[in-house]
């Protein structure tokens, strides 16, 4: 039987880091978790050797006042449920952030780009702020840079994280885009759109996605920043004009910069320069700096990352691409013409990817697939050409042998990686060894 009043749910990074906020404050707590990793428990030991570590369990939190809930544990778990029906407090670390810090924050969610747009509002800041914190989902528990001296904070926040931060106040709210994902998570889409769009509810100023303008007309805050592929008179309206073989990012009437100048690819990219911005413009940051910044940033690694050229075919690594929006952008960024030969499969999340043939079958050649959502995938993307491979290694092997110069092989999977990989990076990674072994 669990004595504790505090107990700590997952111990995960973030479980780590609201271990360290409560031995900070000589509060004593507990842990419970259903599988905790070895030097997890170890890093534990360090912060609080008297910390009981419990398993998943109603017992667990027998005596429990406050939970602090680990993103990745669902708040309809019957150990979670039954303790709020006992009036037990349910507490998530980015709600704890908010009531603590006092430098502005910029909270930034959507289905995809959040840790493109999340670095890039980083570089762009950092050119003109003291110090600038970047936290959240990307990585670094917030709660674990709180004490940090900063002027500014990034954070980048999943819809997980927000569905106990409903109170967060930001400077500015960015919800770069929605499109279903984690339906394994979510009774259903409305509910997952819902919990993001809830980040706009206690913000001074937002950047609202001119394709989202119908569900969120009634934000309440003093100003509005918007961006989307078409532009406007107005100088709050960040959007493109097409160019030549590119497009100009502008800014109303006024030009940013021209496409050719981003080290990135893809409309999608154009999209998540344009809102960072957006929510630079927002912070008052100068345009030579935030255009300096846009150059100069090549992109972060697994997303559309060109791992090499073999034979003229381009190999591409999009693992980070894990819902079938992400996909669609990527396979879109990527194509010129029908000349894709697509990666996909692994865990698919409650996807049924029902709409994504259409959306794809003018770029791709030839869909090699793989995981757990194999079958899934060839029964939704029949009208196109299907390899199916054991997994990912052989996945290659055949794309390469069927390429032709001038074809791209591209890893977008659409799904999670679990089924065989650690996670996207290690999927990455496995990919790029694979890549490095073709011949020349
Ligand atoms: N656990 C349980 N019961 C459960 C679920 C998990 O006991 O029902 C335990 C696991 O055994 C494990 C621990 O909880 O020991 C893991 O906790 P966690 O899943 O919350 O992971 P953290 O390590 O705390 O990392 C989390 C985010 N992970 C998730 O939301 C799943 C990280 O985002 C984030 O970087 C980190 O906090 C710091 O903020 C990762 C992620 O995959 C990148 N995010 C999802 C995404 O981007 O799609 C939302
Ligand atoms: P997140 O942090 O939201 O997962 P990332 O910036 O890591 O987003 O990008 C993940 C993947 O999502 C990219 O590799 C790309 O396939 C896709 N993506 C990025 N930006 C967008 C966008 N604005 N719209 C649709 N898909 C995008």
């Amino acid at each position: 039987m669990s004595g504790e009043a505090n107990v700590i749910a997952g111990l995960g990074e973030t479980g780590l880091s609201f271990a360290r906020f409560l031995a900070a404050k000589g509060e004593p707590f507990a842990v419970m978790d259903s599988g905790p990793d070895a030097s997890r428990i170890q890093q534990l030991r360090e912060i609080n050797p008297d910390a009981r570590v419990y398993d998943f369990s109603l017992s667990a939190l027998s005596e429990a006042q406050t939970v602090y809930v680990s993103p990745g544990v669902p708040l309809n778990t019957p150990e979670l449920q039954s303790a709020r029906q006992r009036g037990v407090r349910l507490r998530g670390d980015v709600e704890m952030f908010g009531e603590f810090v006092s430098a502005p924050l910029v909270a930034i969610t959507g289905t995809n780009g959040k840790s493109t747009v999340s670095e890039l509002v980083y570089s762009m800041a950092s050119m003109q702020f003291s110090r600038v914190c970047l936290a959240g989902n990307i990585g670094t528990p917030c709660l674990d840079v709180l004490d940090e001296d900063a002027s500014l904070y990034v954070l980048e926040l999943s819809s997980y994280q927000l569905e106990l931060a409903s109170a967060l106040r930001s400077k500015v709210a960015v919800v770069l885009n929605l499109t279903p994902d984690h339906l394994d998570r979510y009774e259903s889409v409305q509910s997952y759109y819902e919990t993001k769009l809830g980040l706009y509810g206690n913000c001074e100023m937002a950047v609202v996605n001119r394709e989202l303008a119908d569900r969120v007309h009634d934000i309440r805050c003093d100003r509005i920043a918007t961006f989307g592929i078409d532009h406007g008179e107005d100088e709050s309206h960040f959007g493109l004009e097409p160019l030549g073989d590119g497009y100009l990012l502008m800014k109303g009437r006024e030009v940013l910069m021209a496409s050719q100048e981003l080290q990135v690819s893809g409309l999608h990219n154009l999209l998540n320069v344009l809102a960072a911005f957006a929510t630079g413009w927002l912070l008052g940051l100068d345009k030579r700096s935030m255009v300096s910044a846009a150059t100069a940033f090549k992109g972060l690694a697994h997303r559309s990352e060109v791992v090499g050229t073999r034979k003229g075919v381009r190999y591409i690594n999009d693992s980070k691409a894990t819902n079938e929006g992400a996909l669609v952008a990527a396979v879109a960024g990527q194509a010129t013409g029908e000349n894709v030969h697509l990666i996909a499969g692994g865990v698919s999340k409650g996807a049924d990817f029902e709409y994504l043939e259409p959306q794809i079958k003018p770029y791709v050649k030839r869909v090699y697939l793989i995981g757990q959502a194999a079958e899934k995938l060839a029964a939704a993307l029949t009208g196109i050409e299907q390899v199916m491979c054991e997994n990912l290694s052989p996945a290659v092997f055949k794309a390469a042998h069927l390429a032709a110069p001038g074809d791209v092989v591209l890893l977008a999977p659409g799904c999670a990686s679990f089924d065989e990989f650690q996670d996207y990076r290690e999927r990455g990674e496995a990919f790029r060894r694979c890549v490095q072994e073709l011949e020349l």
